[in-house]
């Protein structure tokens, strides 16, 4: 491991300046950004990015799902690459931070490296990946879990929006349908910077999270039917009312994961009623819903959990209660030797630094199925996140990019 050379430290006004320079590729008024993936807003920041990565040198390549992959030479080319990055895209409420600290840190790794004259054995290769945040195409951590094999390019190109607009045609209206095959390109390691989205780090004072494990997902599909009638006119006994019936979903969902102990989390984030009237009981609604937990024995028991109350309450108040669980991601632990070399690093540089599970799902977490991945948390204030609020500070910003860049360094050997 080439020794650490902790008085390099990267340029900390730059990348904060950075962070809020792309910050205005869908800035919302109170702060945040709204760039959802695949949108006219992304392909400006992707466009920023692209020429900001070919400026420092490095070459970049696009694949079929519209990940930006820039390779920054190495002395032995036919070595794979260290890859580093994150993820662009943002939550309807986003922030400025989240994917897009641990994708601009790693440019200025590079950047950084480049200052100092330093080339490393192997290639680095900085990495935008398409479609992280789930939000406009599910699932999640999209464009990763292809990379890793969880799904088949064509699958993936044809996920449709709630417009009905298709991966294809989106990545094709911002001209980032790339011709590379989902894949194709294997790193010898991937380390993944990124704010800690919850409070931990914050309430211990610590500036680094060693992220060693990552929560397993469930996310499911739902849909009621119900009867739509009329509100003044329909005796309550005789009402097969859909929103009453979700309501009851809503509250036995949260009671599930609360009995399920600390280690247990359930959302209902999304419901869209159809033709919706304020005097017209709700007969049909579509849902959404997921569960979080480090444990797969306790996802399978939420699972259960769940299923048993929906027949219940669908039996109850004689509606249908479809549930469709179309994703499920197993907890992740990362790999040793490479959460040794981010926790010596941090180490190195004499950073407070605490060993962390992520509550959040990262492409970190799918590519650790295929190589040796790592992340590296820094504090966000209050620990929100997903939240236009969401907030980060410039040392701490800079500590986490120090960390990525000594861990890198380790890993690529630098000279
Ligand atoms: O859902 C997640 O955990 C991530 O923010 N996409
Ligand atoms: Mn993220
Ligand atoms: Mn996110």
């Amino acid at each position: 491991m080439a020794e650490n050379k902790t008085n390099l430290q990267i340029d900390s006004g730059r990348l904060w300046r950075d962070i809020h320079d792309t910050a205005k590729f869908g800035g919302t008024p109170k702060g945040g950004v709204k760039r959802l993936t695949l949108s006219e807003e992304d392909r400006q920041v992707r466009d920023w990015f692209r020429d900001a990565c070919e400026a420092a040198g490095c070459e970049v390549h696009v694949d079929a799902l519209g990940t930006m992959f820039a390779i920054r030479r190495g002395r032995d080319m036919t070595k794979p690459p260290v890859g580093l990055g994150s993820h662009l895209d943002t939550q309807p409420t986003g922030g400025k931070f989240d994917g897009v600290l641990g994708t601009l840190a790693a440019l200025e790794v590079v950047r950084t490296l480049n200052d100092a004259g330093i080339e490393t054995d192997v290639p680095l290769c900085i990495v935008n990946w398409t479609n992280e945040e789930g939000s406009r195409f599910a699932p999640a951590m999209m464009a990763s879990a292809s990379y890793a094999g969880e799904y088949t390019t064509d699958d993936i190109l044809s996920r449709r929006d709630s417009d009905g607009v298709s991966v294809a045609q989106a990545l094709e209206t911002i001209g980032y349908n790339g011709n590379e095959p989902v894949g194709q390109r294997k790193f010898s390691a991937f380390v993944e910077l990124h704010i800690e989205q919850g409070p931990l780090l914050e309430n211990e004072h610590k500036t680094i999270g060693v992220v060693d494990r990552g929560q397993g997902i469930i996310w499911y599909n739902g849909a009621i039917k119900g009867f739509a009638s009329h509100a003044g006119t329909t005796p309550m006994p005789l009402r097969r009312d859909a929103l009453a019936a979700l309501s009851e979903v809503v509250v036995a969902l949260e009671k599930i994961a609360k009995d399920h102990g600390p280690d247990a989390v359930g959302t209902i984030g999304e419901t869209v009623i159809e033709n919706p009237s304020r005097n017209v009981i709700a007969g049909d609604l579509t849902f959404t819903a997921e569960f979080r937990s480090p444990s797969s024995a306790t996802l399978d028991a939420l699972d259960k959990a769940l299923q048993e109350a929906v027949t219940e309450i669908s039996k109850r108040r004689v509606v249908e209660i479809k549930l469709d669980r179309f994703w499920r991601k197993e907890p992740t632990v990362f790999d040793k030797k490479l959460v040794d070399a981010v926790q010596s690093a941090s180490d190195a540089l004499g950073y407070p630094s605490r060993r962390i599970t992520s509550g959040a799902g990262h492409d970190a977490c799918n590519l650790n199925a295929v190589m040796p991945a790592a992340m590296i948390f820094v504090p966000c204030k209050d620990g929100v996140s997903h939240n236009e609020l969401e907030d980060a500070t410039q040392p701490d910003c800079t500590a986490g990019a120090n960390v990525l860049l000594h861990t890198v360094l380790s890993l690529a050997g630098g000279h």
